[in-house]
C-alpha cells in the first residue's frame, strides 16, 4: 500500500456530525500522548496533518482524514483514518473525561463505516489496565484491533522482541498482531499500511 493523497475533512463530536463517506475508516486508540497523531503524520508521510504536542491532551475532537492510496490490487483504493482523543490523561476534570470516553464509544457503537482499530501502547510500559479495558471494548464491539508499539525508539533493537513479547502477554493478545512503530526512526510503517490493506479489503 502506497499513500499518494491524504487531506484533513473535519473534527467532530457528535455522531450526527460525522462525514458522510463511501470509504472504511482505520481508526487510532491510545492514552493521551503515546504518539497516534504522531504515527499518522508519519505514514502520511506529512508533517503535521494531525496535531502533534509534549503536553498530553492535544487532540479533544474525533480527527477524520481521507486517504488516497495505491495497491497492486487496486491503482485508486480510498480510506479514512481517524485520530480519536487519547485517554487516561490525569490533568481533565471528570465531566471532561465521562464526555471523552463516551465520544469515542459513540463512535465505536455507531460508525458503521469503521473496519478496524489501531492501539497505541508505549513499547517501555508494561501492559496498562485502561489499554485492557480499550481491548475488551473492542472485542466486546467484534472490532479487528491490532496493537501497536511506539516509540521503539527508545530501546535498543535487540530488545524489541522481549518488550513485545511482554506485552502481547500482559495485553493478553496474539504476539502476531502486535507491532513495533518510531515516528522519529520511521519504522514499522510497512506492517502497519499492510494490516490497514487487509483490513479494508
Ligand atoms: N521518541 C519518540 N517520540 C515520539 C514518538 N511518537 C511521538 N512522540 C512524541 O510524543 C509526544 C506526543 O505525541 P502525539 O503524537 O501528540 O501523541 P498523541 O497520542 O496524539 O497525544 P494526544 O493527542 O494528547 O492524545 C510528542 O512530543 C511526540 O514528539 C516516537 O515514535 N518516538
Ligand atoms: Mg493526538
Amino acid at each position: 500500500m502506497r499513500i499518494v493523497e491524504s487531506k484533513f475533512i473535519k473534527s467532530v463530536v457528535k455522531p450526527t456530525d460525522y462525514p458522510a463517506s463511501p470509504y472504511a475508516d482505520i481508526a487510532f486508540v491510545g492514552k493521551s500522548n503515546v504518539g497516534k497523531s504522531s504515527l499518522i503524520n508519519t505514514i502520511l508521510n506529512r508533517k503535521a496533518i494531525a496535531k502533534v504536542s509534549r503536553i498530553p491532551g492535544k487532540t479533544r475532537l474525533i480527527n477524520f482524514f481521507e486517504i488516497r492510496f495505491k495497491t497492486e490490487e487496486k491503482e485508486d483504493g480510498f480510506v479514512n483514518f481517524v485520530d480519536l482523543p487519547g485517554y487516561g490523561y490525569a490533568k481533565v476534570s471528570k465531566t471532561e473525561r465521562v464526555s471523552w470516553d463516551k465520544m469515542i464509544q459513540n463512535y465505536f457503537k455507531k460508525r458503521l463505516n469503521l473496519k478496524g482499530v489501531i492501539l497505541l501502547v508505549d513499547i517501555r510500559h508494561s501492559a496498562d489496565p485502561k489499554d485492557i479495558v480499550m481491548l475488551k471494548m473492542l472485542r466486546d464491539e467484534g472490532i479487528p484491533f491490532a496493537v501497536v508499539a511506539t516509540k521503539s525508539d527508545k530501546i535498543a533493537k535487540s530488545k524489541l522482541p522481549v518488550y513485545l513479547e511482554k506485552l502481547s502477554a500482559g495485553l493478553e493478545v496474539n504476539n502476531k498482531s502486535i507491532y513495533s512503530f518510531s515516528s522519529l526512526k520511521k519504522t514499522g510503517i510497512e506492517d502497519i499500511l499492510n494490516w490497514i490493506n487487509n483490513q479494508i479489503l
